[in-house]
């Protein structure tokens, strides 16, 4: 059975990571807005990534005899001043995850949950690919800066992304 404190802190995460989620496809949009298909594409798989993320938690604690409890989404940012703009408040927004995970391990660590303890590990290990995919991206594009044939064969590569095993939506890009 899982406590109370661990049960509400997870249900805390489930809307950081439905937020991201929402975050993530509000900067697709924004892509597809500007016809940056293939940037579109990593944003709609990265959303995709968050919602799996949100259902984690959401499958943990019900295994355990809790309750999900869903609370209000805050609306997203809708337009970006940049592409490097977009990649870097996208690095910034990892960070915080990061330390939402940190905190939660610490909890689970104080209140000797070993079975959340484990389910954290997996969140741990899986923010430092976050944060690295971001933080290659912020470099690649302060490299390509505002030469549009290489912006070109970036949006090309990033089309090429490939979703993970758990989708929960098309992003488009396949058909
Ligand atoms: Fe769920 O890792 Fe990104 O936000």
């Amino acid at each position: 059975m899982i406590k109370k404190k661990i049960e509400e802190a997870f249900n805390k995460q489930i809307n950081e990571e439905i937020f991201s989620f929402y975050l993530y496809l509000s900067m697709a949009a924004w892509f597809d807005s500007i016809n940056l298909k293939g940037f579109a594409h990593w944003m709609k798989i990265q959303a995709q990534e968050e919602m799996f993320h949100a259902m984690k938690f959401y499958n943990h604690i019900l295994e355990r005899g809790g309750n999900v409890g869903l609370a209000e989404i805050a609306g997203p940012k809708t337009k970006w001043e940049s592409l490097l703009n977009v990649y870097e408040e996208s690095l910034a927004h990892e960070g915080h995850i990061t330390g939402c995970i940190n905190d939660l391990m610490d909890l689970v660590i104080e209140e000797k949950d070993h079975a959340a303890r484990s389910l954290l590990q997996w969140f741990v290990d899986e923010q430092v690919e976050e944060e690295a995919n971001f933080s290659e991206m912020v470099d690649k594009l302060k490299m390509v800066g505002n030469h549009n044939p290489l912006l070109l064969m970036q949006d090309k590569e990033m089309g090429q992304r490939q979703p993970g095993p758990n989708p929960f939506f098309k992003t488009g890009a396949e058909q």
